[in-house]
């Protein structure tokens, strides 16, 4: 026996004598999509020619080798998505479309699929399961003020109404490219710096223009959703697109709720937040990020929080009604590091979460026997879980070390962009 195989043996009687099927277990995470964001390649510019991002987020860093070209973003994913296991979707924004020859002519109330057909080639050369969209309200001169939905001004909130139903439009196609439903997930970064005068009226116009863009969709390939957010830089004393506000509209319009952690306060978990929204709809959205002190967008890692978000979903076997998806970026180290690692990180949470003794635990609870119940809860924190993941990676025909293979493309293909 190798020594992994040996590893593996060891670490599958350890499990099974706690009652948990490290097979079962392996297969589950493998089978569970990850929605991955396209934007960790190029610090979120897209290829609209925009010089910088505005509308309050930020990528800080300078890491040599971002990716500046339709070429080389593709490049890049085909590198780093094969560098991580389990099922993968798509995630792109409006702004990667491929305009060609259109550049200039075509504006986002414009948009139509084909300009994302070379997004759909690709997305089916390296398997993915399908393509989640994103319409895009920042970084645009059309913004107003900082403004697109909740916009006083007609003509702005036209616009991106506009852009929101051709959002939607092409998002039914790539549903429809691959059988399978995309997620279209609305962010408006709508806000303002200083103290509002008027914090109803923003709210109500936004109401409106989301109504507006939701007046027809495709029920059978698209799942609208709306994403809250508590500030932004620059954008600090109110947000249109507030929890209350989005959670409110979700529910009232039957839409999709997408909760991004990095987007609450402080002591706000999305953990506690997915059993709340699950009691009352079928699917919830996410995105998983890192924030450190504000929405910093760091590299997802392994730590607590994210083990929570992950036991929510496989204990309430809600691995189909929550639609997992990555939103950071880091643009001070590699970028195909950052991305993998993100990605690794989710995985490793799911699979964590599948081999815990997760009934035994829940009766425990409904017993209130709390003192076996933290005993239980410590001592599974030492389980051999890296064992199971070595197992995991090298049946997906990978190993732990995706450093080096990076580092080689670095080395060939980064260093030489300029
Ligand atoms: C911003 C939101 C939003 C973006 C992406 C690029 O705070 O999290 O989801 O990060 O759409
Ligand atoms: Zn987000």
């Amino acid at each position: 026996m190798s020594n992994t195989d040996a590893r593996y043996e060891s670490a599958k009687a350890i499990y099974a004598e706690m009652g948990v099927d490290t097979e079962a277990a392996m297969e589950k995470a493998a089978g569970i999509p990850i929605s991955v964001h396209c934007w960790q390649g190029d610090d979120v510019l897209g290829f609209e020619g925009a010089g910088a991002l505005t509308g309050g987020i930020q990528t800080t860093g300078n890491y040599p080798g971002r990716a500046t070209t339709p070429e080389q973003l593709m490049a890049d994913i085909e590198k780093a998505f094969s560098l991580m296991p389990g099922k993968k979707r798509l995630n792109l924004h409006a702004s990667y479309a491929l305009l060609g020859d259109d550049a200039g002519k075509v504006d986002r109330d414009a948009y139509t699929y084909k300009y994302f057909l070379p997004w759909v080639e690709l997305s089916k050369r390296i398997g993915m399961d399908g393509i989640d969209f994103n319409p895009t309200f920042f970084a645009h001169p059309k913004m107003n003020n900082g403004l697109t939905l909740s916009s006083p001004d007609e003509n702005t909130r036209k616009f991106w109404v506009e852009h929101g139903k051709r959002s939607l439009e092409i998002a039914a196609e790539l549903g429809k490219a691959f059988g399978k439903p995309a997620l279209v997930n609305i962010w408006a970064p709508d806000g303002f710096k200083d103290v509002p005068a008027d914090r109803l009226g923003p709210r109500v116009r936004m109401a409106k223009s989301l109504d507006e863009i939701l007046t027809a969709w495709d029920r059978k390939w698209v799942i609208p959703a709306v994403e809250s957010k508590v500030f932004g830089i620059g954008v600090e004393s109110y947000t249109v697109g507030s929890n209350e506000f989005c959670q409110n509209y979700a529910a009232s319009r039957g839409i999709c709720s997408l909760l991004d952690n990095g987007h609450y306060h402080p002591t706000e978990v999305v953990s506690d937040k997915i059993p709340s929204l699950l009691a009352f709809n079928d699917k919830v959205a996410l995105h998983v990020t890192r924030p450190v002190r504000w929405d910093s967008d760091h590299v997802v890692t392994f730590e607590d929080e994210l083990k929570e978000i992950a036991k929510e979903i496989i204990r309430n076997d809600a691995a189909d009604r929550v639609l997992i998806g990555l939103d950071y970026f880091d643009a001070s180290i590699n970028r195909l590091v950052a991305w993998v690692t993100g990605q690794r990180s989710m995985q490793k949470a799911l699979l964590y979460a599948l081999l815990l003794p997760n009934k035994t635990l829940s009766d425990l609870q409904d017993a209130s026997d709390f003192t076996q119940l933290m005993y239980m809860q410590e001592r599974i924190k030492m389980m051999p879980l890296s064992d199971v993941w070595a197992e995991y990676l090298s049946r997906a025909g990978l190993s732990e070390d995706y450093y080096s293979a990076i580092m080689e493309y670095e080395e060939k293909i980064l260093k030489e962009r300029k």
